[in-house]
C-alpha cells in the first residue's frame, strides 16, 4: 500500500522525494554552494548549489538558447514555489491529521492546482497540429538586382529561423498523416526585422477571396452536430462546399494527389502561394513567388500507409523530424524565387498573379535558387516554442512587399487578430520564440503579459521629453511600394479570376500514370464517404470539366454514371509538378527495419548498420521479442523494436538478416505489405529463403538480395532506397 504520510516513508523518500538533506548530498551536487545565479544559500551546508542551466541535447547554438530564455525559471535544483520559496514536500497536501480535511492555508497546493488548471491555451483555429524546429538560412546568391532586403542580398549573413509544419483541419492531438494540406511557416530573424514566410506545401489555395475562409473552414472541420470526422475532408459538408465553389477545383487536384500525404516534413516542397513583391534600391518592383525545394526530394506515403499510421504512429511526422535532427540528418531546403515583371495588369503569360488559385509553371518562369535553409536544432520545449510561435504574412522587412491578392489581404488582418485570443493579449511578440533579432523600440506599452520594463516618460511621437526618440526613419525604414490604385468600391471579382479548370487540367496532365491512379483513388475514397448523392453528382460534373476520362474513372469506382464535361483543350503539362523521380536520390534520414531471429549473422547486421549509418540512414533491428536475440557464434543482437510493437508502415525498407528465419506470420505480413507499398526489400544469406517463404518475388524491381551483408549489398540497398518506391512492380 502507498504510504499515506511523510513520517511513514523515510526509507523510500530519498528515491521519490529528494527533500531531506541526506538525499540532496547524495545526488549530483558536489559543486560549491551559492553560485552567482543565486541558487544556493550562502553558509547553508545542506543547500544545493545552482546547477548549470539544463540545456537539452536537442537544443542548438548558444545565442539561440539565450534568445529563448532557456536558463530562466529552472535555476537551482530545489523545487520552489512561483515566488522562489523552497518547498518542503510536493506530494502531500497540508491537512488536519493524516486522514482529515485539507487546509486552504496550503499555498503550495493552491498555486500548483491553480497553474495546472490554466495550462492550456486555445489551439489554433486552423493548423492546430504541428511540429517545429530551429535552424539557419544562408544565402548563396545575392538578389540585389531585385531587392534591398538584407536577408536576400547579404551572402555573408546567417539568419536564424524557426519553422513550424502543420496540418490544417485536425485538432492539436490529431494524427500527422491525415490527407491534408501541410503548413510550412518560416520565421526568419533578419537584421531588419522578422520576415514570416507563412506558406503551404501546395502552391495554390481553395478560395480566391479571404471572405470565404470561415465558410471553407466550417465546411472542412468536423461536422458541428456530431463532431465527426476528425482531421478529414472525407465528409458531406466539405464536398458540399467545394462542389459549389468551382474555384476550389485546382486545389482539390493537389489535395487528392500524393502531395497531401507526405512521407515526411523533410520531403515536402514549400510555397509562399501568393505573389509577393521584391523592391530594389532604385524602387523598381518585381512580382515574385517563393519556393522551398527539399534536399531529400519530394516523397509521399501511399494512402493505405497514411491511414494505418494514423493508428500505429499518430506522431509519425513529428517523430521523423525530431529523430532526423537528433541523428544529425539535418533537413534542408533550397530557397528559390520566380521573378516576374511588375506589369500594369500584374499578369504573367496570361496568368493573373493576384489569383491564389493559379500557379506559374516553372517551365514558363524558372525558379532561381539562391539560398538554403537547414534545420539543426529541436525545440527545448514544445509549448514555449512550437505552440506559442505566432506567424504573420505581413511581417516583411524592407525590400519585400505585398500585392493586392484578396486572399492575402484577409490574412493580413487574421493573423494579428487570432493571437489576441490564442496568446491572451497584444504582447505575444514578446514571447521568447517571437522576439525579433532586430532591436525593437515601438512605443507600444502595457497590456496583458507585458514582459518589458519600459523606462522613460515619452511613449509617444513626436516628443521632446525623450529627445525625439524613438524617431521614424523615413526612406531608411520600410516604405510601401507606391502602387497607384483607383476605382469604385465594389463586391466583385475580376474576370481574369474566372478560369477555374485549366490549371486543374494542367496539373492532371503533368502526373505520371501511377500518380493519376492515386488521384482517381483519392477522389473515389473521399466521395464514397459522402452520403448525399447530389453532392457527388455535382462534384463529378466539376471533375468532368477537368478531364472527362478522369471523372469517368472516379465515377466507375463509385458505381455511378460518368458525367459529361467541357475541359479546356491544349493546356499542356508542367513536368515540374510530377513527383515521379528521375534518379535515385538522397536517403539521409530514412529508416530501415531489419528482421532478425535467433541464429542471425550478427557481424552482418553490424556491417549493414555501419554502411547505412554512413549514408545517413537509421537502422532498427526488429526481433521477435525485446532484449536481444542469439547470434551465430557468441555475439547477440539487441532489438530496437519487436515484431509485435512495430509495423512495416513505419519503415522505408525492410531487410531480412542472414541466419534469420523461419519468420512468424506477422513478420511475413510486414514483408508483404512493404512489397505492396512498393518499398525496397532486401535479404542476405538464409534471409533470402525467408523472403521467398513470405511469397516475395525476389527478382522483382526494388528487391535486393546477396550472399553477405557486404559493401556491394549495402550499396545496392541504398541505391534502391533512393528511388523511394518501385512503382513498376
Ligand atoms: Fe492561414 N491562418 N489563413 N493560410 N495559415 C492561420 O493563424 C487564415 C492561408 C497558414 O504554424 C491562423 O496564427 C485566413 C493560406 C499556416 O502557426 C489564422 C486565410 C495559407 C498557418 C489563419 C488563410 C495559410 C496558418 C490560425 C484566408 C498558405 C499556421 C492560427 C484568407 C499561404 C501557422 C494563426 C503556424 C494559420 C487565417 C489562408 C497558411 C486563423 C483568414 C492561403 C502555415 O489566422
Amino acid at each position: 500500500m502507498a504510504p499515506t504520510n511523510r513520517a511513514a516513508k523515510p526509507k523510500n523518500a530519498a528515491n521519490t522525494t529528494p527533500s531531506s538533506p541526506t538525499a540532496r548530498t547524495t545526488s549530483t551536487m558536489a559543486q560549491p554552494t551559492g553560485g552567482p545565479d543565486g541558487g544556493g544559500l550562502e553558509g547553508d551546508p545542506t543547500a544545493p548549489a545552482t546547477a548549470p542551466a539544463k540545456v537539452s541535447a536537442a537544443v542548438g547554438s548558444g545565442p539561440r538558447d539565450a534568445a529563448v530564455g532557456l536558463s530562466w525559471a529552472q535555476e537551482g535544483e530545489a523545487i520552489t514555489t512561483a515566488q522562489g520559496t523552497r518547498v518542503e514536500d510536493t506530494d502531500n497536501s497540508l491537512r488536519v491529521s493524516s486522514r482529515g480535511p485539507t487546509l486552504l492555508e496550503d499555498h503550495h497546493l493552491r498555486e500548483k492546482i491553480m497553474h495546472f488548471d490554466h495550462e492550456r491555451i486555445p489551439e489554433r483555429v486552423v493548423h492546430a497540429r504541428g511540429a517545429g524546429a530551429h535552424g539557419r538560412f544562408e544565402l548563396f546568391e545575392s538578389l540585389a538586382d531585385v531587392t534591398t532586403a538584407a536577408v536576400l542580398t547579404d551572402t555573408s549573413a546567417v539568419t536564424r529561423v524557426f519553422v513550424r509544419f502543420s496540418t490544417v483541419a485536425g485538432s492539436r492531438g490529431s494524427a500527422d498523416t491525415a490527407r491534408d494540406v501541410r503548413g510550412f511557416a518560416v520565421k526568419l530573424h533578419t537584421t531588419q526585422g522578422t520576415w514570416d514566410l507563412v506558406g503551404n506545401n501546395i502552391p495554390v489555395f481553395f478560395i480566391q477571396d479571404g471572405i470565404k475562409f470561415p465558410d471553407f473552414v466550417h465546411a472542412v472541420k468536423p461536422e458541428p452536430d456530431r463532431e465527426i470526422p476528425q482531421a478529414q475532408s472525407a465528409h458531406d459538408t466539405f464536398w458540399d462546399f467545394v462542389s459549389l465553389q468551382p474555384e476550389s477545383t485546382h486545389m482539390l487536384m493537389w489535395v487528392m494527389s500524393d502531395r497531401s500525404i507526405p512521407r515526411s516534413y523533410r520531403t515536402m516542397e514549400g510555397f509562399g502561394v501568393h505573389t509577393f513583391r521584391l523592391v530594389n534600391a532604385a524602387g523598381k518592383s518585381s512580382l515574385v513567388k517563393f519556393h522551398w525545394k527539399p534536399a531529400a526530394g519530394i516523397h509521399s506515403l501511399v494512402w493505405e500507409e497514411s491511414q494505418r499510421l494514423g493508428g500505429i504512429d499518430p506522431d509519425f511526422h513529428r517523430r521523423d523530424l525530431w529523430n532526423a535532427i537528433e541523428s544529425g540528418a539535418f533537413p534542408q531546403w533550397d530557397f528559390g524565387v520566380q521573378i516576374m515583371p511588375d506589369s500594369e495588369d500584374q499578369t504573367f503569360e496570361g496568368i493573373d498573379l493576384l489569383d491564389p488559385t493559379k500557379l506559374v509553371p516553372e517551365e514558363l518562369c524558372p525558379v532561381r535558387l539562391v539560398g538554403r535553409m537547414t534545420l539543426d536544432a529541436n525545440p527545448a520545449n514544445f509549448f514555449a516554442e512550437t505552440e506559442q510561435v505566432a506567424f504573420h504574412p505581413g511581417h516583411v522587412p524592407p525590400g519585400i512587399d505585398l500585392t493586392d491578392d484578396p486572399l492575402l489581404h484577409a490574412r493580413l488582418f487574421s493573423y494579428l487578430d487570432t493571437q489576441i485570443t490564442r496568446l491572451g493579449g497584444p504582447n505575444f511578440n514578446q514571447l521568447p520564440i517571437n522576439r525579433p533579432a532586430a532591436p525593437v523600440n515601438d512605443n507600444q506599452r502595457d497590456g496583458f503579459g507585458q514582459q518589458a520594463v519600459h523606462t522613460g516618460r515619452a511613449a509617444y511621437s513626436p516628443n521632446t521629453i525623450g529627445g525625439g526618440c524613438p524617431f521614424a526613419t523615413g526612406d531608411a525604414g520600410f516604405v510601401h511600394s507606391p502602387q497607384p490604385v483607383s476605382g469604385a468600391k465594389v463586391r466583385q471579382r475580376a474576370q481574369s479570376f474566372d478560369d477555374h479548370y485549366s490549371q486543374a487540367t494542367l496539373f492532371l496532365n503533368s502526373l505520371s500514370e501511377i500518380e493519376r491512379d492515386h488521384e482517381v483513388g483519392a477522389f473515389a475514397f473521399e466521395l464514397s464517404k459522402v452520403a448525399d448523392p447530389g453532392i457527388v453528382t455535382r462534384m463529378l460534373a466539376n471533375l468532368a470539366n477537368v478531364n472527362v476520362d478522369f471523372a469517368a474513372g472516379v465515377a466507375l469506382q463509385l458505381g455511378v454514371p460518368a458525367p459529361a464535361g467541357a475541359p479546356s483543350e491544349d493546356v499542356g503539362a508542367s513536368p515540374a509538378l510530377s513527383l515521379a523521380p528521375v534518379a535515385s536520390g538522397s536517403v539521409a534520414g530514412r529508416v530501415v527495419g531489419v528482421l532478425v531471429t535467433d541464429g542471425v549473422d550478427a557481424a552482418g547486421v553490424s556491417t549493414l548498420r555501419n554502411a547505412l549509418g554512413a549514408a545517413g540512414v537509421s537502422m532498427h533491428v526488429i526481433a521477435p521479442h525485446g532484449g536481444s536475440v542469439k547470434g551465430r557464434g557468441r555475439t547477440g543482437v539487441s532489438a530496437d523494436a519487436t515484431v509485435f510493437n512495430t509495423d512495416s508502415v513505419v519503415y522505408d525498407a525492410l531487410v531480412v538478416a542472414g541466419g534469420s528465419g523461419p519468420l512468424d506470420a506477422k513478420s511475413a505480413t510486414m514483408l508483404q505489405d512493404a512489397y505492396r507499398h512498393h518499398k525496397t526489400l532486401a535479404a542476405w544469406g538464409s534471409g533470402v529463403d525467408a523472403l521467398v517463404a513470405a511469397m516475395i518475388d525476389v527478382d522483382a524491381a526494388g528487391v535486393v538480395t546477396g550472399d553477405r551483408a557486404a559493401k556491394a549489398f549495402a550499396g545496392s540497398l541504398v541505391e534502391a532506397l533512393g528511388w523511394h518506391r518501385h512503382w513498376e512492380r
